[in-house]
Formats: structure tokens, C-alpha cells, sequence
């Protein structure tokens, strides 16, 4: 049975574009007899500026928005990543498996560095290491597959070089996992600027979509998308039309059609931009109700997470402990 991996961690309420680049994808991969396990990488949070009592609202918002997405607990295993130790055990091995070059290189880091420097924030030591302990999160599972949006791509491909190089120098250990994206949507743009990914940190204003904006707010975020200058219709061409092409491409993930062809049937940006924020509100209010249901239930929550750190334990110790012996450390 093929093992799955994926996290999302809580800087922020998860995003339209989490929801289409991942969630999504979690959702569909759960009702197939697949072994899937789903984290909220809450020690990931903690790589940039931030606030104690946020990220841990901010952690059960997320488990609680993965259940309302459709994640059955009785299929897959939820828990929270600093529950499981065996997750920053694995990464030291890691450390002394990656070089300080290759994750330098990391996109994310050179952005995030970046800000935080502009921002007058020392930048964390962990925002370096963190594709490390991404690396271990997914080693830990003798993961086959890690269904990620775009931006994820380049962490998840240095997962495979350090499985390789670990299992090249102290013999099969790991599992080289591979990355799997959605056809449509792996890369939401930010509806005001869509040069740039939609985030959910940072100063989230009117260019992201929240997976738990009310209709008439998602309505306006919509309305108000930065569309491209220009008389050539409705085209898709993300290079020349960034913010025409990431509505069309928001339209065909919520609808299942290509935008290419979505793009032929509109003679303007406003009959698009309504039918986006339809499809926007339609797609999403199940699940804000749902989440809202269980979101009274806080309790329930937890057992759900506990009961899949447990799990989740089990499956990863006897991986570590392999990786432990394997890389010369003497047995306990
Ligand atoms: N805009 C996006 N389009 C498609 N997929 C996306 N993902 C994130 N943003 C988009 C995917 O969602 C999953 C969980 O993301 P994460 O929690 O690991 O955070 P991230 O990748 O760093 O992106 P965010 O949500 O914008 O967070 P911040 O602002 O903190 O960096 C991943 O599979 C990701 O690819």
C-alpha cells in the first residue's frame, strides 16, 4: 500500500490556495486505500517571529479545518508533529547529512530570510534547518509519496538527495520518497499581487482568501482581483496575464475544467470574476460549516490527535532507530 505524507504548518489560517495546492489532494488521497498520514508541523512555526498562544490556536485551527476538509480519522493518521519526537531525533542524523550549501540555496529560505532582515528580525538558525526537519518528517514514515503545492517542490526534492546520500553512505535506510502535485493549481497567486504566491503569513490583506472567509468577504476579495491591462479578452497566459490566468486557474480547480478552454467562454473580467467567486464560495462552504460543527467540540479534536501521535509513533521509531544503528551510534 502506498505510504503518504504531508503537513501544513500554522503561521497563518490555512488559505484558498493550501486548500487547492494540498488539502485537497489529502482529501482525495484519503478515500482511496491509501496509508496516509497528515501532520500540522507545528514546530515549523516557530522558524519565524512569532507568538505562543497564535501558533497554538492556530495548530488546533488547523486540525480542525483538515477534519471539516473531509480527513477521516478513521482512515488516516492526524496528529501534530512536536507530539512525535522521533521527528527532531531523525532530523540531527540529517544535519550531518545535508551541507550548509544546499540550504542556502532553498527558495524559501533566501525569501523568508529576506523578510525577516527587512523586517529588523534577527533571522532563526531553524529557518535554515527547517527543510531538514521537513526531510524528517517525511523519512520518519518510509513515505512513497508527499502531495505538495509548487512552492514545496524544491524541499521536498532535497528529501530525496539526503535519502539517497544517507542510504549511499550507511546502507538502505530510507525510503526516497516522490512529490506529487495537483494538475491545476499547484502555485494560487495572491489575488492583488499575482506575481506572488497566495501566502497565509505576512500581512494577509485583500489578496488572499482564507478558507474560512464568510461568502460575502470572499465575494469582495474576488471582485477586487488585480486583473491585467490589455484589450485581448479573456485569454490564459500566465506569463503576459498573471492575474487572469490565476482566476482561470482557480476556476478549473473548483470545477474540474481546463482553463484554457474556461478562458474561450468569457468576453470580460467581471462574468469571470463572478462565476470565480461562485465557485470560491461554493466550494468552501461545506467546510467552514463543518468546521464550525466541530470547532464546538474541541475535545473531540484532541482525541482525534492523540490518537494519531500514538500511531504515528509507533510507525516512526522503529525507522529512526534504524536510521540511529545504520549512521554508527551505538544501541541504547
Ligand atoms: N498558494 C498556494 N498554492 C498552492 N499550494 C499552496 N500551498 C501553500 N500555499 C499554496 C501548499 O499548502 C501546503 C501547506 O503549506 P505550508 O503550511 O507548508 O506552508 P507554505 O508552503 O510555506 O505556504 P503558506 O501557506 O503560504 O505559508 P507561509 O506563508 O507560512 O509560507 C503545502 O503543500 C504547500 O505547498
Amino acid at each position: 500500500m502506498t505510504r503518504i505524507f504531508s503537513g501544513v504548518k500554522p503561521t497563518g489560517h490555512l488559505t484558498l490556495g493550501n486548500y487547492l495546492g494540498a488539502v485537497r489532494q489529502w482529501v482525495a488521497a484519503d478515500q482511496a486505500p491509501e496509508d496516509a498520514l497528515f501532520c500540522v508541523v507545528d514546530l515549523h512555526a516557530l522558524t519565524i517571529e512569532h507568538d505562543p498562544a497564535r501558533v497554538r490556536r492556530l495548530s488546533r485551527e488547523a486540525a480542525t479545518l483538515l477534519l471539516a476538509a473531509g480527513l477521516s480519522p478513521e482512515k488516516c493518521t492526524l496528529f501534530v508533529q512536536s507530539h512525535v519526537d522521533e521527528h527532531t531525533r531523525l532530523a540531527y542524523l540529517l544535519e550531518c547529512t545535508a551541507t550548509d550549501g544546499e540550504l542556502r540555496r532553498m527558495i524559501q529560505y533566501k525569501e523568508k530570510a529576506a523578510a525577516a532582515q527587512a523586517a529588523g528580525a534577527g533571522v532563526r538558525l531553524s529557518l535554515l534547518t527547517y527543510p531538514v526537519l521537513m526531510a524528517a518528517d517525511i523519512l520518519a514514515y518510509d513515505t512513497d509519496e508527499v502531495p505538495v503545492g509548487e512552492d514545496q517542490r524544491q524541499h521536498v526534492e532535497l528529501t530525496r538527495d539526503l535519502a539517497v546520500r544517507f542510504n549511499q553512505r550507511y546502507g538502505p535506510t530510507f525510503a526516497v520518497p516522490k512529490v506529487t502535485l495537483p494538475a491545476v493549481a499547484a502555485r494560487v497567486m495572491d489575488l492583488q499581487d499575482p506575481t506572488s504566491k497566495m501566502g497565509k503569513s505576512g500581512d494577509a490583506g485583500a489578496g488572499v482568501v482564507f478558507m474560512l472567509d464568510e461568502p460575502g468577504v470572499v465575494r469582495k476579495k474576488v471582485m477586487r482581483a488585480v486583473t491585467d491591462s490589455g484589450d485581448g479578452g479573456v485569454v490564459y497566459d500566465r506569463a503576459a496575464r498573471p492575474g487572469v490566468a490565476n482566476l482561470l486557474d482557480v476556476l478549473g480547480a473548483c470545477t474540474g475544467a481546463d482553463p484554457v478552454v474556461l478562458a474561450e467562454g468569457y468576453g470580460g473580467y467581471g462574468a469571470l470574476k463572478r462565476d470565480v467567486a461562485d465557485a470560491v464560495v461554493e466550494l468552501l462552504r461545506p467546510v467552514r460549516e463543518r468546521h464550525a460543527e466541530l470547532a464546538a467540540d474541541p475535545g473531540a479534536v484532541e482525541k482525534v490527535l492523540r490518537a494519531g501521535a500514538e500511531r504515528a509513533r509507533g510507525l516512526a521509531r522503529p525507522v529512526v532507530d534504524r536510521a540511529y544503528r545504520a549512521i554508527g551510534l551505538l544501541e541504547r
